[in-house]
């Protein structure tokens, strides 16, 4: 850090890498074994021109089954979708009753199950003079027709155990969208336990359609507002974004005991958030394992946010298998459409967001969010077990690390699975900035207006720092804390490290 503030060795936000300090040269756009690229890479290389990839549709348990698959009985399903949907896009207005009419028609089973009322609210309490979604609406259906003709490729699924990208164009995201809005994927409708999409997030869009509440109202002003921009030819985004599952080898599993590693530097603030004040650094999504977590229904937390402000992140719920311990999923080049204010109830879409971060030499927007799902702590004691912070350290580490063909910035991150997922921010804290450490990367810690954990956190950051302390020492210091802990539930981590910090087993 060459700024530091006067009295304390952590750095300024201006201090941190992000993706628009580098200039790293990507080279030509390819796809190979575990790059599915579905734009046709040579024009876009030669003319930078973003055309369909040319491709066979598979009906296959590895690719993501789609409603216009050739499939011979999908065919006559797709039949009666481009019908509907046809009939809808003819129209200058449709109603909410034409939308979910048309849904139901090619989803006969869940006619008595799946409601639509909050898409009625939104429309019945929208003003009229502000109510655009009843021309929108057949623009939908237009967008969504186009799918045969936009996603010509098979799209791989994104399975457990298994690094892959797929690099897709904002086009191609919005087709995909507008067709889970019309609720048009196979297979996608059922959670039982034995079904075939069950270790994967829901996709169709009917679940925000039903159980009026606030928060689906604000979601779906988000949503529509997506929509009207990726329908508008002056609007349309014209960039490519890649969804990248990462997978830690258990031979790259770090040996935390004996890492020599020193803290990287670090950033405190209890202002600011993530996706605003970190923009341009790797934003960290404090994320469920089926990806997006609640976005499609009532959830409002960090993760449904930061997807409803940037919705080209729910389509990694169509390809994205459940993420295992060792796993992660980094989104490249995801733009954002809204902004917003509160958080949960409170929340409120406020308006139009006009992003304007570069693109990189795929088009991509200079943007990188990293999806780590953080244990959920029923009984809080149980996340200082040994194994439960090295699964916490393990799974930071995974999304830290740095992948061969990525720029790798500075870490934006926060309270990560201290909300919902109940865990305790200092150890959280401390595990991130550990893993940090061990990937070389500088971490900027928002602590959304904790005032006390920024300054606890300093204090403590400045000790560690000021005497070299390794991550290896952290780890067993760790290792004591849990014992301590077990005996006295009130100890805290940050004066046991402070007080404990110099004795003699661990140096
Ligand atoms: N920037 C910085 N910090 C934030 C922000 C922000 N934009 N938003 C919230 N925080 P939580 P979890 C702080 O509960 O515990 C979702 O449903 C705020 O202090 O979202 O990992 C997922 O899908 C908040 O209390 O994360 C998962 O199912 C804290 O971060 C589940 O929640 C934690 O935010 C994950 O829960």
């Amino acid at each position: 850090c060459q700024q530091k503030e006067r009295t304390s060795s952590c750095c300024q936000l201006k201090d941190m890498e992000r993706l628009q300090h580098g200039d790293m040269k990507l080279g030509p756009l390819r796809f190979n074994k575990r790059h599915t690229v579905l734009i046709d890479v040579d024009t876009f290389n030669s003319q930078r021109k973003i055309l369909t990839q040319k491709g066979r549709d598979l009906w296959h348990s590895d690719f993501v089954k789609m409603p216009c698959s050739q499939v011979a009985h999908q065919k006559s399903r797709w039949d009666v979708i481009s019908k509907k949907l046809k009939s809808l896009a003819s129209k200058k207005t449709a109603s909410v009753k034409d939308v979910e009419e048309a849904i139901i028609k090619y989803n006969p089973k869940y006619k008595d199950q799946w409601s639509f009322d909050a898409l009625h609210t939104l429309d019945q309490i929208t003003p009229h003079t502000e109510n655009y979604y009843k021309t929108l609406f057949p623009k939908i259906a237009a967008l969504a027709l186009k799918l045969p003709s936009f996603v010509n490729k098979a799209i791989p699924l994104l399975r457990k155990g298994q690094s892959a990208a797929i690099t897709m164009s904002q086009v191609q995201i919005s087709c995909l969208l507008a067709n889970a809005f019309f609720c048009t994927f196979p297979h996608r409708n059922t959670s039982s336990p034995n079904a075939e999409y069950s270790g994967y997030p829901s996709i169709n869009f009917n679940s925000l359609f039903g159980n009026w509440s606030r928060r689906k109202i604000e979601k779906l002003r988000a949503i529509m507002h997506y929509f009207k921009e990726v329908t508008d030819e002056s609007t349309r985004p014209k960039g490519l974004v890649t969804f990248e599952r990462e997978c830690l080898s258990y031979t790259d599993m770090p040996t935390w005991e004996s890492c020599k590693a020193n803290l990287s530097k670090l950033h405190i603030t209890s202002e600011g958030q993530i996706e605003l004040e970190g923009k341009g650094m790797l934003q960290v999504d404090f994320a469920n394992s089926l990806i997006g977590g609640g976005v499609l229904g009532s959830g409002l937390l960090q993760e449904e946010i930061l997807f409803v402000i940037n919705p080209e992140l729910i389509v990694a719920r169509l390809f994205t298998e459940k993420l295992e311990d060792n796993e992660c999923l980094i989104i490249t080049g995801s733009q954002q459409f809204s902004s917003y204010s509160g958080f949960g109830d409170s929340f409120e879409w406020a308006g139009p967001y006009e992003d304007q971060s570069q693109r990189d030499e795929w088009a991509r927007r200079k943007t990188k969010i990293l999806a780590i799902d953080a244990m959920n702590f029923r009984h809080s004691v149980d996340q200082y077990r040994m194994r439960h912070i090295t699964r916490e350290l393990n799974k930071a580490y995974c999304g830290f690390k740095g992948y061969d063909g990525h720029e790798n910035p500075d870490i934006a991150t926060g309270k990560w699975g201290c909300g919902a997922f109940n865990g305790d921010p200092q150890l959280k804290a401390l595990i991130q900035l550990m893993a940090a450490a061990k990937a070389k990367r500088g971490l900027a810690f928002f602590t959304f207006g904790d005032e006390n954990l920024k300054q606890r956190l300093q204090h403590i950051y400045d000790l560690m720092f000021a005497e070299g302390i390794t991550v290896g020492k952290l780890y067993k210091l760790l290792h004591d804390f849990s014992s301590a802990k077990h005996c006295d539930s009130h100890v805290d981590l940050f004066d046991f490290i402070e007080k404990n910090r110099n004795s003699k087993s661990h140096l």
